[in-house]
This record gives C-alpha cells, structure tokens and sequence, in this order.
C-alpha cells in the first residue's frame, strides 16, 4: 500500500521542500491548510499539485482529530507555526496557541484516532509523528555549539512556545510509548523562505538594487550571528528521523555560522555591489530580546542519521540573491501582482 503522509504548514518554505522529498520517495502526501480550500490558496503560491489537501487548523481540536481520520496517515509532520519571532513579542498568546498548543493539539488527535491511553500502549503501524522544534529555543546559549542536551533559554515569545512544544513530544513519547520526534532545527533557507525573514529580506533587497528598482536596505542588528543551511538539505533530515527504529530528537544545522553584516557583504558582492553604499540601520527593527549567537553540533545526525548538508553558506546566498533576480526581472512590469513577495518590497 502507498505510504501516507500529512503535513501541517503545507504552505509554507519547509512544507514545499518536504512535499516535494516525500513525494519524490513515493508517498502519497496530504498538507492540511485553514479555511475553506479555494480561497486559503487564493493570492499564495499553491502547494504542488500533486499534494492532496485537507481542511485543519491548529487552533482546532475537532478539525485535527477529522483529518487524521481522513488521512490515516503512516507520518505526521507538524510544520505548522506562526514561525516569525518578531511578531511573536506582538501576539504572544496566538503564538502561544498555535506554535505551542498546536503541537499538543496534534499528538492528542493522534493519541486519540490510535486508541492510545495511559493503560494501552501504540500498536504495530501506529503513525510517527514529527515536530518541528527549532534552534531559538537555545535562545541565550549556555555553551557553543549547541547539541541535543544543550540546556534551553528562550528569549522569544516564539522560543517559549516551541520549547513547550518539545517538552511535549518529549512526554508523548515517554507517557503513552508514542514514535514522536523533534527535530531541533538551526535557520534553513531558499528561494522561497518568507520576505520578511532577514536572509530573502536581503536576497531581494539586492536585487531590486542591482535592477535599479530601489537603492537601500533597512536592517536590523547586523552583529547577530546564526547558523544558515539551505531548506532542501534539512526536510532530508526530517523524514530520516521517523524512519529510525527509536524515536530520538535530532539537532539539524551545519557547525558554521555567519554575522548578518557576512550574509548582506556576500549577497551584495555576488551582484557586484559594497553593502556599505546601501545598508541602513533601523533601530525599530532591533528586538525586545535577542539571540546573539547560534552554532550547531550536527554530530549525532551525522552518526546516526547519516545526514549531511550539501549547500554551503557561499552557495545558498548565490542561490537565492540569483533567483530573486530572475523573479524582479520577470515582474518588472507587473510588481506586486506577480509575486507576493515582490509587493512586500514597496
Ligand atoms: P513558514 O514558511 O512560516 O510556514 C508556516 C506554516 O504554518 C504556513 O504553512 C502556515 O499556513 C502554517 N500555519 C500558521 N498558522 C497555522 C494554524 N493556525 N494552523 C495550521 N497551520 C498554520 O515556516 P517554515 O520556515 O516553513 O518552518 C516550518 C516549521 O519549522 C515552523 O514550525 C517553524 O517554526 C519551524 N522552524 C523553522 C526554521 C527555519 O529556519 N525555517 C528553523 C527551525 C524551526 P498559512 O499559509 O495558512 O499561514
Ligand atoms: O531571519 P530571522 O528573522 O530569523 P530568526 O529570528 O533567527 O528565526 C528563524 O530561525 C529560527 C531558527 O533559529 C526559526 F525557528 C524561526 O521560525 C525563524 O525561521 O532573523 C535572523 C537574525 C536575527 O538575529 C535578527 O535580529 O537576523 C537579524 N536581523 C537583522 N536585521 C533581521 C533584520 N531579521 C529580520 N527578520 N529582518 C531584519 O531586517
């Protein structure tokens, strides 16, 4: 029989990559998205046609529970999120809700659809459930570089949810016996990583400027460094985790880490440009609280996993600096309508 896999957070950068991989591998692949089908893909790049859609909503137990029934899927991925920190300090108890709760929303449909309880334990072909914890849960880091038992230190409205997200799966797995994974994900990017997020912020802000179509950047803290890898490479790493034998969590990043000042000197050498001519400070970009530094330790995924990144830093900034190029360059006469992202821009 096809192996069925349910995606929550479809239409975001991870969901098109997994999709994609699994889809690839053979599965049949389900992305859950909100509202009703047609008008929640209206105005957005709509999920590879290949992946089936269910209605679902992290806020909402009952439409979690009908989609897992539906579904009857072998793999649950909950990629869903509100995943912009900085809107995290505006609406904390939203984020609270669905990055937080969400993940306990999920595991409790699964929990339930598969008759687990305190007193009967999974069954053989119980689905595996993946989360998507992340690497600002390290926040302000206790040591560098930062591995699986690294102690955690939010700093984020965001990093506080996600961190009781992990604790979940953590007591999912260790209460009811469920295969329930986090995997602990440093900052992954591609050219279709949200604008808002500071590496396509750039790769797009030096487009237009190379175009001609603006002349400066407004940033943030540039001092703040973070460990980049490209998204294709991680969404490998996810679907490596459910099929291990033992339900363990995994840090996924590259060991490498880059300044912002790093990522916007690249971006605009690559097109030929010094930063310094374009780059402005905008102090209300700056954060209530900050995370100065991540660095990852990938050395149990290596072991045990066998995963590796293959995109380098170098490489990942080209990727994405050309095609915003391309995708400036064909909405040229059209900006706004083309591409969301490109209207985010003015
Ligand atoms: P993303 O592009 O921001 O996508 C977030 C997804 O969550 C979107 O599909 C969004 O759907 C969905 N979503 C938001 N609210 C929801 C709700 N109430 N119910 C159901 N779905 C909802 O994020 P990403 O970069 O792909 O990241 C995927 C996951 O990995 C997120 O959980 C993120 O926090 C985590 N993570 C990301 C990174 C990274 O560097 N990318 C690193 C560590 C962890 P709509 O289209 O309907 O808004
Ligand atoms: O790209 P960012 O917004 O990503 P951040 O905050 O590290 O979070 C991302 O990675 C996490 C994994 O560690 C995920 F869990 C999370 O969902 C998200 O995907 O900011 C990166 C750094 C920050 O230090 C920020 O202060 O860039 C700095 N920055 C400087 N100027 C900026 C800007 N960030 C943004 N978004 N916009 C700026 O103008």
């Amino acid at each position: 029989m096809t192996k069925r896999a349910l995606i929550t957070g479809i239409t975001g950068q991870d969901g098109t990559y997994l999709a994609e991989h699994l889809l690839a591998a053979g599965y049949e692949v389900f992305g859950m998205i909100r509202g009703q089908a047609p008008p929640a893909t209206r105005g957005k790049k709509r999920p590879n046609p290949e992946v089936r859609l269910v209605s679902g909503d992290l806020l909402d137990q009952p439409s979690l529970i009908a989609s897992i029934e539906q579904v009857q899927p072998i793999e649950v991925y909950n990629l869903g999120a509100l995943s912009y920190v900085p809107i995290s300090w505006q609406q904390a108890a939203t984020t609270a809700e669905i990055t937080g709760m969400g993940v306990l929303r999920v595991l409790e449909a699964l929990r339930i659809v598969s008759g687990v309880t305190d007193s009967q334990a999974p069954g053989p072909g119980q689905p595996r459930f993946y989360q998507a914890s992340s690497s600002e849960m390290f926040g302000k880091t206790r040591e560098t570089p930062q591995n699986e038992l690294t102690p955690f230190h939010p700093r984020s409205p965001y990093g506080v949810a996600k961190t009781f997200g992990h604790y979940t799966v953590q007591n999912y797995r260790e209460s009811y016996g469920m295969f329930a994974v986090s995997g602990i994900l440093f900052n992954h990017e591609s050219p279709v990583r949200g604008a808002e997020f500071v590496t396509r912020k750039v790769s797009l802000g030096v487009a237009a400027i190379k175009l001609g179509l603006r002349d400066t950047l407004q940033l943030g803290n540039l001092d703040a460094e973070r460990d980049w890898g490209f998204a294709g490479d991680y969404v490998r790493g996810m679907a490596l985790m459910l099929a291990r034998d033992e339900p363990e969590d995994f840090v996924l990043g590259t060991g490498v880490t880059h300044s912002v000042k790093e990522l916007v000197a690249s971006a605009f050498a690559h097109v030929g440009l010094d930063w310094r001519e374009h780059v402005v400070v905008d102090p209300s970009l700056l954060r209530p609280a900050e995370v100065d530094q991540l660095c990852a330790d990938p050395a149990k995924a290596g072991e045990k996993l066998g995963w590796k990144p293959a995109v380098s830093f170098e490489e990942l900034v080209a990727m994405m600096v050309d095609s915003d190029l391309r995708l400036l360059w064909d909405s040229r006469h059209d900006l706004g309508t083309k591409a969301p992202e490109v209207a985010s821009l003015w």
